[in-house]
């Protein structure tokens, strides 16, 4: 049975706040809304523009067996910060509340049997070695359960989980602005194949996705924390800590991604093969090389630039420095590979080799993956892969195992000479090693990946 819960609106009543405070924190349960919408008379102030996602909230797993916990919803009308809703599984009747449906496409038949809130202890408990209650999804044959709550007249809030993938082929779902069991939205992390996390838009029984596919691998038996800011017009979605997407915001046109992809270095030496571009969208590849034919770098089809505040000795006689040779080690199976290799005295810095036609045509070399293989030869620095390169003043790099391969970030430069790091992250490259980078670029943000695990993402 759908149990309501007070609405919003209600809570601007001064002469209810303390009564439902008391019942939020009582238990973690939703207060029973009762006969209170009655008594709470005129709503002395013009309620906020209406958000676009209004609704409640909900868990539930494809094919999989998961553990939810620590479930809270915070209200940011006017930035109040108010409990809307608290459920740590510990309290009596935790399953207060809670509506079950099958999420669209699913077959999900709850039973007493797969759902139930259990003990965990040791290294599973979300709280360290505590005993921790937590809500399970046993049944991972079982495809699209469903269990939402809360109040569909929720607009602005931050809702806020934990959430551990014990096993199974697919992963977990979080549903949000929930109007009924035939309109709402869907975070999918794992999807249907347990690979991506996407966002399903439900109306009126029929489903669609709704966003990108990002290319996700899940991570077992590791508890992680999921949030979504719902705001008026847009949704902030973290998995794990970051961000992925900015669900619903507009994006300026001069905010999309879009231009060349070429290979830079700082004082460094290394290697690349099997560089691929592929739209995202028709899969068709804009770009392929994987250096057979050594005769494929030249200087019609690339062009040297310095990116930032660097300086190249070798610049104009880029072909003394980046050079097609055959790989040392016939056990990588590389064949040919494009080297950078300059003498050591020449000065290195901020060197760029920009693919030509992929400058030059922005309109169609945007909303693409840009693939390659990178080793580590020698030097104090790491891998700087260009993307979205108009020219030398106007480009973003992603600047691997930088200062002194202690960290990576992307380096933008928006009409400016000097780049700007945007977010630093701790990483690390081992010299000798293969390693295999994709990045994505879908709009205005990038997602970057280093043997396929998301390292981090940006948008602009
Ligand atoms: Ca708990
Ligand atoms: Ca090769």
């Amino acid at each position: 049975m759908l149990k309501k819960i007070i609405s919003i609106f209600v809570l601007t009543a001064m002469l209810f706040t303390t009564l439902v405070l008391v019942s939020c924190n009582g238990g973690g349960k939703l207060p029973q809304t009762g006969d209170t919408e009655a008594k709470t008379g005129p709503i002395t102030k013009p309620p906020p523009e209406p958000g676009e996602y209004p609704g409640g909230v909900g868990i539930g797993t494809w094919n999989a067996n998961v553990y939810f916990d620590d479930i809270k919803v915070i209200d940011q009308t006017s930035g109040k910060r108010e409990t809307l809703y608290e459920n740590n599984f510990e309290e009596a009747n935790p399953m207060e509340g809670f509506n079950y449906s099958t999420h669209i496409g699913g077959a999900w038949a709850k039973s007493e049997g797969d759902l139930a809130v259990i003990e965990i202890a040791g290294a599973e408990a979300a709280e360290g070695a505590a005993a921790n209650k937590v809500l399970e999804f046993k049944d991972d044959t079982a495809t699209g359960s469903m269990i939402w709550f809360g109040d569909n007249k929720w607009e602005f809030y931050q809702l806020a989980l934990k959430v551990n993938l014990v096993k199974g082929a697919s992963g977990a779902i979080i549903y949000f602005g929930v109007q009924d069991d035939q309109n709402y939205y869907a975070l999918n992390i794992g999807g249907e194949t347990g690979k991506n996390i996407y966002i399903e838009k439900v109306s009126n029984g029929k489903k669609e996705v709704d966003s990108f596919k990002v290319p996700y691998e899940l991570s077992y038996e590791k508890w992680f924390n999921v949030s979504l800011n719902v705001n008026k017009k847009d949704i902030d979605i973290y998995v794990d800590s970051v961000l992925l997407f900015a669900y619903g915001k507009d994006i300026r046109e001069q905010d999309v991604l879009k231009g060349g992809i070429g290979f830079g270095a700082w004082a460094t030496k290394y290697s690349l093969d099997n560089i691929k571009v592929t739209k995202n969208d028709t899969g068709e590849v804009l770009y392929e090389n994987n250096f057979d034919d050594p005769a494929t770098l030249n200087k019609d089809k690339f062009e040297a630039f310095v990116a930032g505040d660097g300086w190249w000795d070798n610049k104009e006689t880029w072909e003394q420095d980046w050079r097609v040779v055959a790989d040392t080690d016939s056990e990588s199976g590389h064949g040919n590979i494009l080297k950078l290799s300059y003498e050591s005295d020449k000065l290195m810095n901020g060197a760029a080799l920009m693919l030509k036609e992929s400058m030059n045509n922005p309109e169609k070399w945007n909303n693409y993956t840009l693939s390659v293989d990178c080793l580590k030869d020698s030097g104090d620095e790491g891998f700087m892969i260009h993307f979205a390169f108009l020219d030398d003043r106007n480009f973003v790099r992603w600047n691997q195992g930088g200062s002194g391969n202690t960290i990576s970030c992307f380096q933008v430069a928006f009409d400016n000479k000097n780049p700007v790091a945007k977010p630093n992250i701790k990483d690390k490259y081992e010299v000798g090693q293969w390693y295999h980078m994709d990045i994505i670029l879908v709009q205005n943000r990038v997602y970057a990946y280093v043997d396929g695990v998301l390292k981090q993402t940006w948008a602009r």
